[in-house]
């Protein structure tokens, strides 16, 4: 795997990257039940930091309480092995993805008796839409596969079986030529990317779906406090696909995917074709406090 390095750590044990393995009975292999988190972690001017650490594990945490899993470790034991794994590996700059999952043991869709396991790898991950797409902006389709109802996906949990949508959609906008998917909820009301939360903007004004069927992102909780600071007028309000159309300008959010500009959707441009003014002053601060040179969010890094 491009970017793999040294150890993993799997249930209190570092391990071989290439010897940490599992059976291929483990029952969240066949029914979809696990939960995960993706962190980054950076290298700034002051040593390497990671990005709002505290909330991600709380919010991983949150996701295993909500689908009802066992935790085998402690909140403060996997946040320091998270650390741990960083500072083994000699990463200077990582993605993160910390996983609890059933393993072997038992078969059936009642996961009762499986018992839980818990890992954290690390990996150099670049722009997750690619460099061109964080600077000048990505080409996004609406996708055909609908995005889960709340009672299916339960918006606070970041579960393993509900990216088997976000795979269909980003299988399908990729495959048509576009860079990513927009999904849509049963109603018809923008949701959001295969692996992003979404922003637009009208006339000034932000706008982004409230969550209800949306992944309660870190990064778009910090573009929220941001547009806070910036004195930009902020929307949480439902919207459908057409209100993205006429946008002056649109942008995801997400730990890989940043803050990722979108200059087109369904093949209309959105405003000018390029990152408008919003979008920049929000990817720029937002990159100014990940590289630890906003002294007034230093509490947000945890430093290696
Ligand atoms: N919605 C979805 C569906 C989602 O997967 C993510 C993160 C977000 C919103 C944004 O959440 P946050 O990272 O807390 O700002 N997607 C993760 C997985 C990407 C992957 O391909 O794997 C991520 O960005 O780490």
């Amino acid at each position: 795997m491009e970017g793999a390095t040294d150890k993993i750590w799997m249930d209190g044990k570092f391990v071989p990257w290439d010897e940490a393995k599992i059976h291929v009975l483990t029952h969240s292999l066949h029914y979809g039940l696990g939960v995960f988190e993706g962190i980054r972690c950076y290298q700034t001017e002051r040593g390497s930091a990671v990005f709002r650490l505290e909330e991600h594990m709380r919010r991983l945490y949150d996701s295993a309480q909500i689908v009802g899993l066992d935790v085998p470790v402690s909140q403060d034991d996997f946040t320091e092995a998270v650390l741990e794994t960083i500072r083994t590996n000699e990463m200077k700059a990582c993605y993160i993805r910390p996983l609890i999952w059933l393993g072997y043991g038992s078969m059936g869709v009642n996961p009762k008796g499986a018992l839980t396991h818990a890992m954290v790898a690390v990996w150099s991950w670049g722009a997750y839409l690619g460099e061109e797409g964080l600077a000048k902006g990505i080409r996004v389709k609406v996708s055909s596969f609908t995005s889960h109802h709340p009672n299916s996906y339960m918006t606070k949990a970041k579960t393993t079986g509900n990216y088997a949508v976000s795979q269909m959609a980003k299988l399908e906008a990729v495959g048509a030529g576009y860079d990513e998917a927009l999904m849509l909820d049963p109603e018809g009301l923008v949701t959001q990317g295969s692996g992003e939360n979404i922003f637009i903007v009208r006339d000034g004004v932000l706008k982004t779906p409230p969550l209800h069927g949306v992944l309660g992102g870190i990064t778009r909780d910090t573009v929220v406090q941001l547009a806070d600071e910036q004195g930009v007028e902020l929307q949480v309000a439902p919207f459908a696909r057409d209100e993205v159309y006429v946008a002056d300008e649109a942008f995801f959010t997400g730990t890989a995917a940043e803050v990722t500009p979108i200059r087109e959707v369904d093949d209309r441009t959105i405003g000018a074709g390029e990152p408008g003014p919003v979008t920049k002053r929000v990817q720029s601060a937002f990159f100014e406090i990940v590289n630890g040179r906003d002294e007034s969010k230093l509490d947000w890094l945890t430093f290696i």
